[in-house]
């Protein structure tokens, strides 16, 4: 099979409140939304990125270049025989994996349709249903910290997690654990902290937290292992891991005793299942991480999150903790004990809203198969 026709969209969609992390602050989605046809089906990704590189380096400036200059002309030139081929196809390109990711995803929904089979299912997903928690941003203050988080648990969140950064971590874990003695409960310092705060940082073994996430640099494993040998709580890795070799070094170097797979930063679907796989051969738990998807990438972490060694709960809430209205017309609702279903329609089962897309689309560009871009 080879692709006929590409699309991609620029978004602006605002969240329904602004999320704030230690390093920056995100009012709403301005992801790439992708769009492929061929034989007669369509498949549907997301590049869940922002406009600054501060999560990762790329944005959505850089890989909106990245799409229309390398990625797309390689995806037109491939032969696929199997939504894998994808991820071969980029075997050369280094980095960009966002990018990537975004036209990964929609060959497997597109393969999806072609198959008749649910994403869940080609992925070797074993549940109908997949544990979900909720992500709380950097608040003004501890009050308003413990009514944003009553307000999730009374919508029947079970699992909350809290930003921190230095001035805002030990005391307002500790106000929401002496509130609600028995929650899971879990920290994320998105690469804020240096290895001179292990000392500061053994104090959030206290509270019993399932995990401390990406405490140190983006790009570090080495000082990662350092700390977690003077921690007790188990350290999970979000940025540092960006490949499946990357999450070998981290296992092997005992840099983590979880780890948070979002399958956008580690290029897509395929590199997503191998850290999976090589996680669970390890003994190592994971969980499904956000970036705060629309719709239509929430389908493909719920998907990804139905695979068996995802025992913890996901960053992947409802539909309605990031949007007044979503792009999909089958929004993700919260079911019980804290869950969503998964999808057992063909593909991701997003029900893409594209008079609604059309609204929310800034800039649109599509090539074809043969035409040059
Ligand atoms: O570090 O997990 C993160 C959102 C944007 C960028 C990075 C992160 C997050 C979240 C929110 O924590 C997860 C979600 O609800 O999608
Ligand atoms: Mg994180």
């Amino acid at each position: 099979m080879r692709t006929e026709r590409i699309e991609l969209r620029r978004i602006s969609l605002p969240y329904v409140a602004p999320f704030e992390t230690s390093g920056w602050r995100q009012d709403g989605s301005e992801a790439i939304i992708v769009r492929i046809d061929a034989d007669g089906a369509t498949g549907w990704g997301e590049a869940p990125l922002s406009s600054g590189p501060w999560y990762n380096e790329e944005t959505t400036g850089t890989a909106w270049v990245m799409l229309r200059e390398t990625l797309v002309p390689l995806l037109f030139a491939a032969d696929l025989a199997a939504p894998e081929d994808a991820d071969r196809a980029f075997a050369r390109v280094r980095g960009n994996r966002f990018a990537r990711a975004g036209l990964e995803f929609a060959v497997w929904d597109l393969f999806g349709h072609m198959r008749g089979q649910s994403l869940a299912d080609m992925l070797g997903g074993t549940r109908a249903a997949v544990p979900v928690g909720v992500s709380v941003g950097v608040q003004p203050d501890i009050d308003a910290l413990l009514r944003v988080v009553a307000d999730y648990l009374a919508a029947g969140y079970r699992r909350v997690k809290l930003k921190i950064k230095p001035g805002w971590d030990i005391e307002p874990t500790r106000a929401v654990r002496e509130t609600w003695p028995d929650l899971l409960l879990q920290v994320d310092a998105n690469s804020i902290y240096t290895l001179d705060h292990a000392e500061h940082l053994s104090q959030l073994d206290a509270f019993d937290l399932l995990l401390i996430e990406q405490p140190l640099a983006h790009d570090d494993i080495f000082d990662h292992a350092r700390l977690q040998r003077r921690l007790r709580t188990p350290i999970c890795l979000d940025e540092s891991i960006v490949s499946p070799e990357h999450a070998r070094w981290a296992l092997e170097m005992r840099a983590c005793g979880v780890i948070n797979v979002k399958p956008a930063r580690v290029g897509g679907l395929t590199a997503a299942r191998q850290i999976h796989n090589l996680a669970q051969a390890a003994g190592v738990p994971i969980w499904c991480g956000g970036m705060l998807e629309t719709g239509i990438g929430r389908a493909i972490n719920v998907a990804l999150a139905s695979l068996p060694n995802f025992v913890l709960p996901g960053d992947i809430s409802a539909s309605s903790r990031y949007f007044v209205r979503d792009i999909v017309r089958n929004p993700f609702e919260l079911g019980p004990d804290s869950s969503l279903a998964v999808p057992t329609t063909p593909g991701s089962g997003a029900d893409v809203d594209t008079a609604f897309l059309d609204e929310v689309t800034v800039e649109r560009w599509e090539a074809r198969a043969g035409a040059s871009g």
